[in-house]
């Protein structure tokens, strides 16, 4: 069979019909040759050796008739490999082709060639990869074909991008193994592929998504964490620096709550833009989620490079964002660390970094600070105050102090305004300037706002309740409590849970509401007045950029800021400032009282300008609920010094009154 395999030219019919042929001559020639015409070789057929010739004929006649058709049946066979191996390659999508030892393509099969462009597989004749591919995939795969023939060893489920000259990419699984001849010397290659570009396009994106943050496109913390570990790794190789500049942006939320998430998350993408527009491609930026983003800076040489960048990055963001028809301005705080002098690995880079972030926010944001082991110390005793803020509320560590109001002219007690302090079970007692942003910061103000409400309502009845003559109650409200927290509702609860009439209690706006005269500022203040509170406008002076608001503000009272008093006696401007805020109120028929009045010339001075109330360290620092009820109890303070005051202690100059919010 196998000798019929190697010689498939030679029909096994032909074969036969010779078999026959000669079968049939060596017959005729037994029986023909008779006694008569050739004696000396007659040999009857009933003789022994006329049986063994004409046995011998018809063995060989068997014999070759066999063969045929065994040469019969491996012909056969052999164009029926064949035939399966064509409807292989004419149907098989999968691409496969067959090489010689040149790389040029023997045989390629339908699919391929419909890849390739061309109508017939025949047209790859001859081809190489080069007349098909880009140079480069071209030679990549040459490489492949020329080792595989050196070395006899094939490859398996290889992944390859293969790239065209239209500038396409397509992924395919291949196996490519040495084709041979029938001796097992190697002729060429042979390679099989399937195409799986759907399926890589999916992984790659499902890999870009694990590595990029999904709003701006640039890398995210994991990514960055691999980036900055290369850029460490060849920093150090050199000789250099990495720099890590950890920015967020400056109030944010604000942008949030006055045009919406949407047109915040446009203002990330262009600040991503801006970003990667002021710095250098070989520089990391990432965005680790939120506001913040971070930048790297590999192979630095020297600080001042480091701070030049920063300020660049900043300026880069001044400028005016142009966003969905709004003009957004914003600002950016960044915290800088180095490689190798402030971390070894990128973990403890970013936390520098971001100490040091923490560090530019409290110095007044839009600007830089540079990490320092000083800061970390700082950043843990934030970290430990913040985790205890969380459960102050209710491990009911907040408490009231409550500073009298004091009647210019009289010295009677007129009102008292509620003020918050924090008794730390550590640190003793805290005041509101150290924990008031954090608490707006982890989302609890409202929450705490309302406890003082609350709390401030309940005393005021309690002490009505004592016996006491009935007074006014001043309880600061926070932005989050006035615009998010339906503050009307809030204080209708607080007032009808105590029972206190609503004329004894009086709400402040700090500036800190950023209060603007929207109809919803102005419906909020309505909405508080009819209930039949009256509402106060603290630190008065400051910042309020409009006048016109008090027209509009349906307030009873201002409260001048104690800023503008320090500076009464010895600057003529301030003097004046206060002089006019005073005839104003009074114009507007709104009351006024001086906040910090420290000195007796102070109090002089409001009394001259018939002020009617003053608040401050000269009468009384804020107090305790029991030594208040003592103040409230006598119902007149004079001034130390001229009068008998009644009997409370003296309390430390750190007692001094600072608002809520
Ligand atoms: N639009 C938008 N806002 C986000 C996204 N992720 C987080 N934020 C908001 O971004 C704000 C980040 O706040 P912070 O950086 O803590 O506060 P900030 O207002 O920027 O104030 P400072 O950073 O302290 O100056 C939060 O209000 C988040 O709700 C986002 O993908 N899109
Ligand atoms: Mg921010």
């Amino acid at each position: 069979m196998k000798f019929f395999k190697r010689f498939p030219a030679i029909p096994g019919v032909v074969i036969a019909l010779a078999a026959m042929l000669l079968g049939s001559m060596i017959t005729v020639v037994l029986i023909t040759l008779t006694p008569a015409h050739a004696p000396a070789i007659r040999m009857p057929l009933g003789s022994p050796a006329g049986l063994a010739a004409v046995g011998l004929a018809l063995f060989l006649l068997v014999v070759v008739a066999g063969l045929s058709i065994l040469r019969e049946l491996a012909d056969r066979e052999y164009s029926t490999d064949r035939d399966f191996l064509n409807a292989f390659l004419e149907h098989i999508p999968d691409h496969v082709y067959f090489k010689d030892r040149s790389s040029r393509f023997l045989r390629v099969n339908r699919a391929l060639a419909n890849c390739f462009g061309l109508s017939d597989p025949a047209e790859a004749m001859a081809k190489t990869d080069s007349d098909m591919f880009t140079p480069e995939h071209a030679s990549l795969a040459l490489e492949d074909e020329q080792r595989i023939i050196e070395t006899g060893r094939g490859i398996t489920g290889m992944e390859e991008k293969e790239t065209w000259p239209d500038g396409r990419e397509s992924w395919v699984l291949s196996t490519k193994v040495p084709l041979r001849d029938r001796r097992g010397r190697i002729v060429g290659t042979m390679g099989i592929s399937r195409d799986i570009t759907d399926r890589k396009q999916a992984e790659l994106r499902i890999r870009y998504m694990a590595h990029h943050d999904a709003l701006t496109g640039l890398p995210n913390r994991s990514l960055l964490e691999d980036l900055l570990a290369h850029a460490m790794a060849l920093a150090s190789r050199n000789g250099k620096r990495v720099a890590v500049l950890m920015l967020d942006l400056d109030r944010f939320k604000n942008v949030n709550d006055s045009f919406g998430h949407h047109t915040g998350d446009r203002l990330l993408e262009a600040v991503a833009v801006r970003l990667r527009n002021c710095l250098r491609d070989s520089d990391i930026v990432a965005r680790l989620g939120g506001d913040e983003f971070v930048i790297g800076l590999p192979m630095v040489e020297k600080h001042e490079d480091i701070e030049q960048v920063a300020k660049k990055v900043l300026n880069a963001l001044t400028a005016s964002f142009e966003i969905e028809g709004h003009g957004i301005q914003i600002g950016a705080s960044i915290g800088i660390c180095e490689y190798p002098k402030d971390g070894e690995n990128p973990r403890d880079l970013l936390q520098a970094a971001d100490t040091a972030m923490y560090e530019a926010k409290n110095s007044g944001r839009g600007t830089c600070s540079f990490f320092t082991a000083e800061l970390t110390d700082a950043t843990r005793r934030r970290q430990k105050l913040e985790f205890d803020l969380q459960h102050a509320l209710a491990r009911d560590e907040f408490v009231l102090y409550y500073q009298p109001l004091v009647a210019t002219e009289s010295g009677g007690i007129t009102g008292v305004e509620a003020l918050l302090r924090w008794r730390h079970p550590e640190q003793g007692m805290i005041f509101p300037n150290q924990f008031v942003p954090q608490l707006e910061e982890l989302g609890l103000m409202a929450e705490v706002g309302n406890w003082v409400l609350r709390t401030a309502c309940m005393q005021n009845a309690a002490w009505q309740e004592a016996g006491l003559p009935p007074i006014r109650m001043m309880v600061n409200l926070s932005s989050t409590q006035f615009y998010r927290c339906n503050i009307t509702s809030n204080v209708m609860r607080a007032l009808s849970e105590s029972g206190l009439d609503p004329k004894w209690l009086e709400l402040e706006l700090t500036e800190s509401l950023m209060l603007d005269d929207s109809e919803t500022t102005i419906k909020i203040m309505m909405a508080l007045r009819r209930l039949g509170v009256s509402l106060s406008l603290d630190d008065f002076g400051t910042g309020w950029s409009s006048l016109s608001y008090l027209r509009r503000f349906p307030i009873n009272r201002i409260k001048i800021d104690r800023s503008f008093l320090r500076d009464i006696a010895s600057e003529p401007t301030a003097e004046a400032v206060v002089r006019s805020i005073i005839n104003l109120g009074r114009d507007l028929g709104l009351a006024c009282v001086a906040e910090g009045v420290e000195t007796a010339e102070q109090l002089n001075y409001f009394r001259k300008q018939n002020c009617e109330e003053v608040q401050g360290f000269l009468y009384s620092p804020a107090i305790p609920e029991a030594d208040c009820r003592v103040l409230l109890r006598a119902g007149t303070l004079r001034v130390p010094g001229t009068h008998s005051v009644p009997s409370v202690k003296k309390r430390k100059d750190s007692d001094y009154l600072i608002p809520v919010a």
